[in-house]
């Protein structure tokens, strides 16, 4: 074919490929049999193989991405992405928008919140440069490539703008997700949790071919930046977004009072079980952008817009049984068993009842119908009984381990119940799992199957027996090759080299975490002297109460304890602490770390804060003193802003500490 032939086609078949995409993605209305628009893609990408010099930035070949990156460049937002101030009720709304309207606000703008993850989407005359994470709000991560196989984003605008950024929620719809489960399945692969995690996963894919599988949609709600137009309302960006060729928030209304708003608010939460994606609340925004301005912003949130969060979804079902779980510290554990419900994007069948005490105040007995949810999304829990089955008792947790059949009693001070026998099976069990766990000895390899393997085959009867394992003892086990056999020596053999608050943590003392093994090092700097302290001297610790200090003295005194110490000293395990305190500067202050951080682990963070004097919890209250906060912060984020907190980036943290 001759240049300009080619050039024709090309160009045809490009109008006709964005003319069909338009109907599919945009639309929801598909006008092409799948193998026919295959057709013409490979059609289009064999002219441009040809003709190398016809290829274009906006060309839809472009859509799907060459080969795999290996990290994601860092892109400064000019314009900072914040995030919402969240309200729960309708009185909060009413609240905002008595407050607003003081200011002289008389327009609201209601539209879905939609539970994805947010974008910037940058165009310089017309053409798509640049896409990115939200990140912290101030620095994200490149994601052009990605972004660039969602169809709906357009790669070319219907107007040559000299520039605009618009802001957008990236989300993956109900039947994508269900296609993505049923295809995991198949392949016989871990199902994603929820359509939210499905797309953060499909978009921080380094290959963007698998982020093209994925069917993402979008859709976009704010103007971050503009040049060469002038627009003086939200209602009016939104049109004009849409005119440019944008998928914008559908169904979003422009409201005139308090009792307008809410009733929107309310259709949206009614409607939201039949909608093709999931939402998660209803956004209200003051329309005019010069009161806006006016009414201005906190440092995190602006003061001119409020997220309405919908209650959880609650579901009814049966509950067929309690299951009792023994930990590592004995503690018995009722799990209760519900027949299946899908709630919040996943199926639960199991909820933690936590105690006797929630049990007998909630009155939940076996065969009970039930009201479940999951917190804050996430974690399900049992609400309340509807109603009793006939005939059916009261529930009491057993005086017997259900494992071992030993007596199981009540502690004094808790509304715990324990297995009081220290050889009990599903203790053990536990506690070598502890022992091996990331944050313990890090034993590569030792998960739970294999730690069940271990002990059901004789092989260990307490931690110390790790450490005399061999490689043919392992190989004769079954799904033990060479490789795996030696692979798990090694990672035994790697843990003798431990600091020792690693192993002082890995012992399982009742009450004494990663942070106050890490105090206890600190303070002692070797085992013997931390076992042969006196009560008195380690509740002078800071951080130490009185509970904790008679926890470590009992615990280092008890027999069976000691006998391990002394073992595990023979096998050569490291037994003395090089401390890696950097300095006191955060003495006194609790962070609490959320969301995925830039460039550092949680872990990382974490071990940053408290070698520099600080603590770090798992929780936010009024005594947190800072929240950590990277991308993604969910419901932590959202208390610190009720509570006030100071909420700060990584690079915060760094400059901090420098
Ligand atoms: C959403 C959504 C998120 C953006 C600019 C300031 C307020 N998830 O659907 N954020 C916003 O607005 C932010 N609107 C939305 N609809």
């Amino acid at each position: 074919m001759e240049l300009i032939k080619a050039k024709e086609r090309a160009e045809q078949l490009r109008a006709i490929i964005e003319k069909h995409n338009h109907n599919y993605y945009d639309l929801d209305a598909p006008t092409i049999e799948d193998d026919e628009y295959d057709a013409l893609m490979r059609e289009l990408r064999g002219i441009e193989e040809e003709f190398p010099q016809l290829l274009t930035v906006d060309s839809p070949t472009q859509r799907v991405g060459g080969s795999a990156m290996t990290t994601f460049e860092k892109v400064q937002h000019t314009v900072q992405m914040g995030s919402l101030q969240d309200v729960f009720s309708v009185d909060e709304v009413a609240d905002f928008i008595d407050r607003v309207s003081q200011q002289n606000a008389d327009e609201y703008v209601v539209e879905p919140k939609i539970d994805g993850l947010s974008v910037s989407l940058e165009y310089e005359n017309g053409v798509f440069v640049r896409g990115s994470t939200r990140g912290d709000g101030f620095i994200g991560e490149d994601i052009t490539n990605n972004l660039k196989t969602i169809r709906s984003i357009p790669l070319k605008l219907n107007e040559e703008i000299p520039f605009i950024e618009v802001r957008g929620e990236v989300y993956m719809p109900k039947k994508s997700f269900a296609a993505l489960c049923e295809e995991q399945e198949r392949k016989g692969e871990q199902l994603p949790k929820n359509p939210r995690n499905a797309a953060a996963g499909s978009l921080r894919q380094k290959d963007s071919r698998i982020t093209a599988q994925r069917k993402l949609d979008i859709f976009c709600f704010n103007v971050q930046r503009i040049e060469g137009k002038q627009l003086t309302s939200h209602s009016q960006s939104l049109e004009y977004m849409s005119q440019l060729g944008f998928k914008v928030i559908p169904d979003y209304v422009v409201c005139h009072n308090r009792e307008e708003v809410v009733q929107r608010i309310n259709e949206i939460g009614e409607s939201r079980k039949l909608l093709p994606f999931d939402i998660d609340g209803a956004v209200v925004k003051v329309n005019d952008f010069a009161l806006r301005e006016e009414i201005g912003a906190t440092t995190k949130v602006p003061k001119w817009a409020v997220a309405f969060k919908y209650p959880p979804e609650e579901k009814e079902t049966t509950l067929n049984e309690i299951e009792i779980n023994v930990g590592r510290t004995g503690a018995l554990t009722p799990v209760a068993i519900f027949e299946p419900v899908f709630l919040a994007g996943t199926t639960v069948s199991r909820a933690i009842l936590h105690n006797q005490d929630i049990i007998s105040d909630k009155d939940i007995r076996v065969g009970d119908r039930i009201v479940v949810r999951k917190a804050g999304d996430i974690i399900p829990e049992v609400v309340k009984s509807v109603a009793h089955a006939e005939n059916s008792e009261p529930y009491f947790i057993p005086n017997v381990c259900p494992v071992c059949g030993a007596e199981a009693l009540r502690d004094e001070d808790e509304a715990v119940i324990r297995c009081q026998n220290f050889d009990c099976p599903a203790q053990l069990l536990r506690s070598i799992e502890h022992f091996a766990s990331r944050n313990a000895m890090n034993i590569d390899g030792l998960g739970e199957a294999i730690v069940e393997q271990l002990v059901n085959e004789g092989l260990i009867k307490t931690v110390a027996d790790l450490y005399t394992l061999d490689i043919q003892e392992l190989m004769a086990l079954e799904r033990f090759g060479r490789k795996s056999a030696e692979n798990l020596i090694q990672s035994i053999e790697n843990s003798k080299k431990n600091e020792l608050n690693r192993l002082v943590f890995a012992l399982g003392i009742r009450g004494i975490g990663q942070r106050a093994a890490t105090l206890l090092c600190e303070h002692f700097g070797d085992m013997d002297s931390i076992m042969n302290a006196f009560e008195l001297e380690i509740s002078s610790i800071e951080g130490f109460g009185g509970i904790m200090a008679r926890s470590v003295y009992e615990a280092m005194h008890e027999p069976h304890r000691m006998k391990l110490i002394e073992r595990l000293k023979e096998y050569g395990v490291n037994m003395s602490y090089k401390s890696s305190k950097m300095s006191d500067k955060f003495a006194g202050l609790t962070f609490v770390l959320t969301g995925t951080l830039p460039t550092m682990t949680r872990d990382q963070a974490k071990a940053l804060i408290e070698q520099n004097g600080g603590k770090c919890s798992g929780s936010v209250s009024k005594k947190t003193s800072y929240v950590l906060a990277g991308e993604e912060a969910g419901s932590k984020l959202t208390k610190a802003n009720e509570l006030g907190i100071t909420v700060i980036t990584e690079a915060q943290l760094l400059e901090m500490i420098e």
